[in-house]
């Protein structure tokens, strides 16, 4: 239907439809019946009775990809386009908490004094909505394999080359066949608009302006069009793939994104079931009363108790089996990656099978707990690959990647030295647009920019092939060794390194 020929209904009609019985709703200026639809919602019944009657789209925006009610709703129950001037408010109360969270932000210090990674991390934790950092910062269980991403990368040490000419230094590279200007790529993570009102767009604008790759997750909080629309001409973009239980969805989806340029394809094979993330689960709890809570369990056909991600992540097929592999290839000339590879045999397989690499990843420990770190899967894959089907790494035909844990140059560089093609970075762009927009992840792409040069002339590499496994030790990788008592009096001596300030209020 054209727009002009749309009925529009005035704010009051809707207000009247404000309960179980009739329930429509205003999203982006149009209003839906979603009375048969709400026992269905992923994300449970109660949040839109919450706004039945009223204008639902600044809850609806950040958890939903902007075509998800078009798509789920019939069209007998897109009602029309409400009169704009006659809509009422939605009254939002501003809680003492959520005012000095807003002072904080008020306060937060100049990118200037961002001096690494880390402190995205922590003025973000400071500034952003509780619930969208939980949802951000939470992992799997006990955040065990969470920790053990970063704390890998403390087990290998540098074994540096010097007196070598390092007065100009390339540390860009190639990543399936495409330019990039550093040895990593953004990764796919889900719902940016938690984080910004921009979203993902905050990273394909700075991925452009760094020269770097972004991969498009399929849960963005953009549409996909819209990030490929806003890339800059010859802007090369990958996509992360969750699989539908009905493949004509996911054919669609790969097909059209086959057409509209994207370069590579990265299927998720680590979720069949999103992992347990309590912080996620728990700010549910916290945010709500108890026993609306019970009485909500009895009567959502979906259990909304399990957080955000797992609400919206039903449509995940967990019959996805290397048997899918073959339509994949028939259905699109991109090549596959699969992202979530955790041992020698499956990455020895996908080779097998034809595909363009694997992404040795545990899913920033979101999933499965006690999961090893990419890095550390790294080297035996290497390892086995090259004695049992004869291939050196980095490796032009079959790539490797690494995810999870990295905050600093010098990490990435450790996993090329180990024969990654180069490293994902999710969360830390994540906290960076979150605390300052699309200049927190255009600064923190020049902080990385910054520490590569530094490292690659420490290192005495003056390009990225120089990066050879004879920099480093990594023989303490594997041992997963339980950390001996700290010394004490030694450590509360030692004046621990600060973090960028939040101004006083
Ligand atoms: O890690 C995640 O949170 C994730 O991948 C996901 C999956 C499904 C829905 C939302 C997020």
């Amino acid at each position: 239907m054209a727009a002009s020929d749309e009925k529009v209904i005035s704010g009051k009609e809707v207000a009247q439809h404000n309960s179980r019985e009739s329930c429509w709703i205003i999203v982006h200026g149009k209003v839906y019946d979603v009375t048969e639809f709400l026992d269905d919602h992923p994300g449970g019944s109660k949040i839109i009775l919450k706004y039945a009657g009223k204008d639902a789209t600044a809850e609806y925006d950040p958890i939903h990809p902007p075509d998800a009610i078009t798509t789920h709703l019939p069209p007998e129950k897109h009602l029309g386009r409400v009169d704009p001037g006659t809509v009422e408010k939605v009254e939002v109360q501003i809680t003492d908490q959520e005012k000095e969270r807003q002072q904080r932000v008020a306060n937060r210090p100049p990118l200037s004094e961002i001096l690494n990674l880390h402190d995205f991390e922590y003025i973000a934790r400071a500034v952003m909505p509780e619930k969208a950092w939980a949802y951000y910062s939470s992992a799997a269980d006990d955040e065990i394999t969470n920790r053990e991403n970063h704390a890998a990368y403390h087990r290998i040490w540098w074994r540096p080359r010097i007196l070598r000419d390092v007065t100009h230094v390339d540390f860009s590279t190639k990543i399936l066949g495409h330019h990039s200007k550093m040895p990593l790529y953004i990764t796919a993570t889900a719902l940016g608009k938690l984080g910004h009102p921009d979203g993902e767009l905050n990273l394909t604008r700075a991925a452009a302006k760094h020269g770097v790759i972004q991969m498009i997750p399929t849960l963005a909080s953009c549409s996909f069009d819209e990030l490929v629309d806003n890339a800059k001409p010859g802007q090369v973009q990958f996509l992360q793939l969750y699989v539908n239980k009905d493949r004509s969805i996911t054919e669609k989806f790969v097909r059209h994104a086959e057409k509209r340029g994207i370069q590579a394809l990265f299927i998720t094979v680590d979720a069949p079931q999103l992992g347990r993330r309590e912080k996620d689960m728990r700010m549910k709890f916290d945010a709500e009363d108890p026993a609306e809570v019970t009485e909500n369990k009895q009567q959502d056909k979906v259990d909304r108790s399990q957080g955000a991600a797992r609400a919206i992540s039903s449509f995940i097929d967990p019959g996805l089996d290397w048997k899918d592999i073959p339509w994949f290839q028939g259905i699109t000339k991109m090549p596959l990656i699969l992202k979530g590879v955790q041992c020698w045999e499956d990455a020895l397989q996908a080779y097998d099978m034809g595909l363009a690499g694997v992404v040795l990843s545990n899913h920033g420990g979101r999933q499965l707990d006690f999961s090893r770190s990419g890095i550390e899967v790294l080297v035996e894959v290497v390892r086995e690959l090259k004695k049992q089907r004869g291939l050196t790494f980095p490796n032009e035909k079959f790539q490797l990647f690494v995810d999870g844990g990295v905050r600093r140059a010098n990490d990435v560089l450790k996993a090329i030295a180990l024969g990654a093609t180069a490293v994902g970075v999710g969360r830390p762009f994540l906290y960076a647009f979150s605390s300052y927009g699309f200049d927190g992840v255009d600064h923190a792409l020049n902080i990385l920019h910054d520490e590569f040069e530094m490292n690659m002339r420490l290192l005495g590499a003056r390009n990225i092939k120089e990066i050879v496994p004879e920099m480093v030790d990594a023989s303490s990788l594997q041992s997963h060794i339980v950390a001996v008592p700290g010394d004490r009096l030694y450590d509360s001596n030692y004046e621990s390194m600060q973090h960028a300030r939040i101004r006083e209020v």
